[in-house]
């Protein structure tokens, strides 16, 4: 037994829509940008199809079928004692266009059961207003977030949200990871930017032309988080707007002060750029100096950076999974091969996905990140990414994953000792999901099985891992019991 964790500390796990709900055109649904993506492996990237066809599995239109499941799931988180949920709503089940006049009801009514339920559960739900996914109407018709008036539509959206589920959610995030915008040429991911067809979902090689498209889109979204800040508060003095962030703590390679000043460009612009603007309110010193070096031209209009400022966020939420390690080398940074181009970290150890495990680093994060902005603090995504085994009898025993989490859980305590106002941890695909960077339902993360695999085969059964009656005991003692 260790400390416990503070009082009232928020505990759960997070979800998406278009990797969990499935349904993906039912009651009214519109396609989402997330539903034009085949599945994948990590060899094998998925891809941008720009019209659906018929002889292509795309994960998302069956996901986990939490649309059907989502009574059984909820009373799962329950058993296992949540206080909290992290889930996000899909913009074209409330909007199926996107740019429409009124709101599907049917959308709006079934998001209203969850967060009745939670309620009844005593489960304070934590909504992600958009995680990965687009009207995919908005990036045909107006190149998503490339233009302003993608601005308005979501604020629409927002403002429909805020109304219809003032009295059941009071924290809401405004984009999952808005920072993919600047990693990965993650625009269509992050923005619903276009792509050509056939095009991979994510590329670390970017054209000029293409970081430009993804700061403009990147502005057009910082104004609008702003806006949707002011909006929540106007409608409910209660509601607590925070940012989220894909948290990349990254390390030198070596003590060469090359390398050393690489890593802390790649801290700056993964990490600090998007973080700066939400949580203090201005552009950082540093993008002058990066808009000049890649020629990137923002088109801006007069009151964006009062409206930056009038928009700070009132938490910062972040998702971590793994670090980086940045090194001068380009023959060192390339042989690393893995999504996020670092070089190899002799210290760690990796996945079969090439993300290291290093729960020091979020301990780091966390400290670099408290100490930047001093505002409440929130890990909403953590968590393995590993292929799972059922035995004959039906057990999953995923002790590689309580390992993983037990060590992640004492580093956020220890942060927290080092004086971080941290005040939630929702690990990742608490229920079994579709992973967004490989399309695969063999990279699990739940606590909670899913009888689903990558030949859509299995009928979404669910069985509780063996993490589930760790993680209940973990809550049940609040962090004590690990
Ligand atoms: C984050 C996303 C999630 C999630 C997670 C795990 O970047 O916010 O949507 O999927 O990463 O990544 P993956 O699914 O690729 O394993």
């Amino acid at each position: 037994m260790t400390k416990a964790f503070p009082k009232g500390f928020l505990w759960g796990g997070a979800t998406a829509a278009n990797q969990i709900e499935g349904a993906w055109n039912v009651d009214g649904k519109g396609p989402s940008t997330a539903d034009m993506v085949t599945g994948g492996t990590f060899e094998r990237p998925r891809r941008f199809t720009a019209e659906l066809q018929s002889d292509t599995y795309y994960p998302s239109h069956q996901a986990s079928d939490f649309y059907h499941h989502w009574r059984e799931d909820l009373k799962l988180l329950h058993e296992m004692g949540y206080n909290t949920y992290r889930m996000s709503i899909a913009w074209s089940r409330i909007y199926p266009h996107g740019d429409d006049e009124a709101p599907n009801q049917a959308g709006l009514d079934f998001y209203r059961k969850i967060f009745e339920q939670c309620q009844a559960y005593g489960i304070e739900p934590i909504v992600t207003i958009s995680h990965y996914e687009t009207p995919y109407y908005l990036t045909k018709k107006y190149h998503g977030w490339l233009d302003r008036r993608v601005i308005d539509f979501y604020l629409r959206y927002c403002k429909t949200l805020f109304l219809n589920y003032k009295d059941l959610v009071h924290y809401w995030l405004t984009f999952n990871e808005i920072n993919i915008l600047i990693m990965m040429n993650g625009g269509y991911v992050g923005a619903g930017l276009p792509l050509e067809d056939g095009s991979p979902l994510f590329n670390s090689r970017v054209t000029d032309a293409q970081r430009q498209n993804c700061f403009q889109a990147l502005h057009h979204q910082f104004l609008a988080s702003a806006e949707a800040v002011q909006l929540a508060h106007r409608i409910n003095a209660d509601n607590w707007v925070g940012c989220m962030i894909a948290g990349s703590q990254s390390y030198p390679l070596t003590p060469n002060p090359a390398d050393v000043l690489v890593n802390q460009r790649a801290m700056e612009m993964n990490n600090w750029f998007c973080g700066d603007v939400q949580v203090r309110g201005a552009y950082p010193y540093f993008a002058k100096r990066y808009f000049e070096d890649h020629h990137i031209r923002l088109h801006t209009e007069r009151g964006d950076l009062a409206t930056l400022k009038a928009g700070k966020v009132d938490f910062y939420s972040f998702s971590y999974y793994s670090s980086n390690t940045r090194t001068a080398d380009p023959t060192e940074a390339e042989s690393a091969g893995n999504m996020t181009v670092g070089a190899k970290n002799p210290y760690l150890k990796y996945s079969e996905w090439g993300w290291s495990t290093d729960p020091t680093g979020l301990r780091i994060y966390l400290n670099e990140v408290y100490g930047r902005y001093g505002i409440p603090v929130m890990v909403v995504e953590n968590g393995l990414g590993a292929r799972d085994e059922v035995t004959v009898d039906g057990r999953i025993n995923d002790d590689y994953r309580i390992a993983y989490l037990k060590e992640h859980i004492e580093a956020i305590h220890a942060a927290i000792d080092d004086g971080v106002d941290l005040i939630g941890y929702t690990p990742w695909g608490c229920i079994d999901l579709v992973s967004a960077g490989t399309g695969q339902m063999a990279k699990r993360y739940g606590f909670v099985y899913v009888d689903r695999n990558d030949q859509q085969r299995g009928n979404f059964r669910r069985l509780p891992k063996k993490s589930f009656y760790w993680y209940r005991q973990v809550i049940q003692s609040n962090g004590a019991d690990l």
